[in-house]
């Protein structure tokens, strides 16, 4: 078996968070298996770039993290990945920013990760490099006479090629892309996107999975990611799920509880989800004192403005909500900014017959998929869920919706809160068929299984 080196910006390691996601877990189970080893930043800085690793071994995995400079930070991941890429990526321009720093400070970065991770990598090693943080990666790998199987996955959506050429430099960065041998999208319509942009902008041509450009031919491909439904699913009826379970049941007495989780990210569609509720409660004044929003929203990325603004929109906006609203014993909206470990995030999900799951665009969204696994199979609730998700595209039987409109939202709460329980069960068994069945380890194994089909890049062939 080949050895696996996975590249992201950021690694985990089994033994220290405690509440690893399915991803950590999927890549580390692929990891030991191989024994390979997780290449990234390490979180820290430093006032002088070293290039010196850190090592360390937990259950098997081995990991290998470097520092960066703060202006790495600021520049790369910040400014480029986050200020630039993100919000483009997510079709918002109008929040992207373009400045020629960025663009150099996330050069810079891939090739100190090149240049550090160089050395480890051997010939019949497999690299799998994640995410937008990386784009370059590859090619500046093969620059230093890699020429192994290399796939890269993006976990963001592809933008349409009208957005993407506002993008200084676009064509430079997707060509890039051509030093990978497989290219992996969560879903067909990103990966048109794709294509799209290579046949138009670059004059590549695409032959089924097949993509040209000049002397390179790669793979490119959807595959959705998953969860592991079947732990998340115990994890629902752990002791620590079956408390939290209780005791929001037991502060909700007969209310009717509509949960969302999400980092605090203006991709997710919080602002409108809260005006979609508040329309409800506008359009259903029977439904006062009976129903609660639930919104977990652990803060994120809060160096970047745009993230302070939409902590600060949405702190605003729940305070006016509930001012309108409120009763002296009623509170619509329960505003919660910090995260919780998985079992009682399962717990949580069980406890609401009302999953909502609005972002205005998501690479897949695992929040949708979690919900359904952690539902009691006799009793399920309901997923409403935004068709601009990549999950829409296998949630078939969520309450579909288009995010940007409060009546849509509004008469889907309403529509899921009537449900009849046998049309509740075969919504959710259909979901939950699709959950189980791409979970997350038919991802890791799909994606890897055909990396490791394609034969080595033969050296004469490893673009410049
Ligand atoms: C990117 C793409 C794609 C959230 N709050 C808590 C908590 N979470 C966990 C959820 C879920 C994960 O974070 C969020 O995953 P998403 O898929 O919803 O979103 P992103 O973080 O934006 O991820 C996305 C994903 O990559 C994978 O490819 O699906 O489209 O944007 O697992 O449960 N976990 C815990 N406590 C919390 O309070 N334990």
């Amino acid at each position: 078996m080949s050895r696996l080196i996975v590249i992201s910006n950021r690694v985990s390691r089994p033994g220290t968070s405690g509440s690893q996601g399915g991803l950590a877990v999927a890549l580390s189970e692929a990891l030991r298996e191989s024994r390979g080893i997780w290449f990234g930043w390490s979180g820290e800085t430093t006032d002088h770039f070293t290039g010196q690793i850190g090592f360390s071994e937990d259950q098997g995995v081995k990991t290998a993290t470097i520092d960066l400079e703060e202006q790495d930070v600021d520049e790369y991941y910040n400014g480029y990945a986050n200020k630039t890429l993100w919000p483009l990526f997510h079709f918002r321009i109008d929040l992207a920013e373009y400045a020629r720093d960025f663009e150099g400070g996330y050069n810079r970065v891939n090739q100190r990760f090149a240049d550090t991770v160089s050395p480890l990598v051997e010939p019949d090693d497999i690299v799998w490099v994640h995410d937008y943080h990386m784009i370059p990666l590859g090619q500046m790998l093969r620059q230093r006479g890699h020429g192994n199987r290399m796939g890269f996955f993006l976990h963001i959506p592809w933008p349409p090629t009208r957005l993407l050429v506002s993008l200084p430099h676009h064509t430079k960065l997707v060509q890039t892309l051509f030093a990978y041998d497989l290219v992996g999208f969560h879903t067909e319509e990103w990966l048109e996107s794709f294509r799209h942009y290579v046949e138009r902008e670059m004059g590549g041509k695409v032959a089924g999975d097949f993509v040209t450009l000049g002397d390179r031919t790669i793979q490119a491909i959807a595959c959705p990611i998953g969860i592991n439904a079947r732990e998340f699913a115990a994890a629902a009826d752990s002791a620590e799920a079956k408390a939290i379970y209780d005791q929001i049941r037991a502060s909700l007495r007969q209310q009717a509880m509509i949960v969302g989780v999400d980092r605090l990210d203006y991709s997710k569609g919080l602002e409108e989800r809260f005006n979609g509720y508040a329309r409800f409660l506008k359009d259903h004044p029977e439904h006062h004192r009976k129903v609660v929003l639930t919104q977990i929203a652990p803060p994120s990325r809060e160096d970047v403005g745009s993230y302070r603004q939409i902590r600060a929109t949405l702190d605003s906006l729940a305070g006016r909500i509930n001012g309108e609203y409120s009763d002296v014993d009623w509170t619509p909206i329960r505003y919660v900014n910090q995260g919780y470990p998985r079992d009682k995030l399962a717990g949580i999900y069980r406890a609401a017959p009302i999953g909502l799951v609005t972002p205005l665009r998501d690479g897949m969204n695992l929040v949708a998929k979690e919900y359904v696994a952690a539902q009691d199979p006799d009793d399920p609730g309901v997923l409403i869920l935004s068709r601009f998700a990549g999950a829409a595209m296998q949630l078939r039987d969520a309450l579909l919706i288009n995010p940007y409109s409060p009546e849509e939202m509004s008469d889907a709460i309403q529509r899921a809160l009537a449900m009849p329980l046998d049309e509740r069960r075969r919504r959710w068994r259909a979901m939950m068929d699709s959950v189980e069945s791409q979970d997350i380890g038919w991802w890791r194994a799909d994606f890897t299984a055909r990396l490791t089909a394609l034969r080595d890049v033969e050296p004469d062939r490893v673009p410049g």
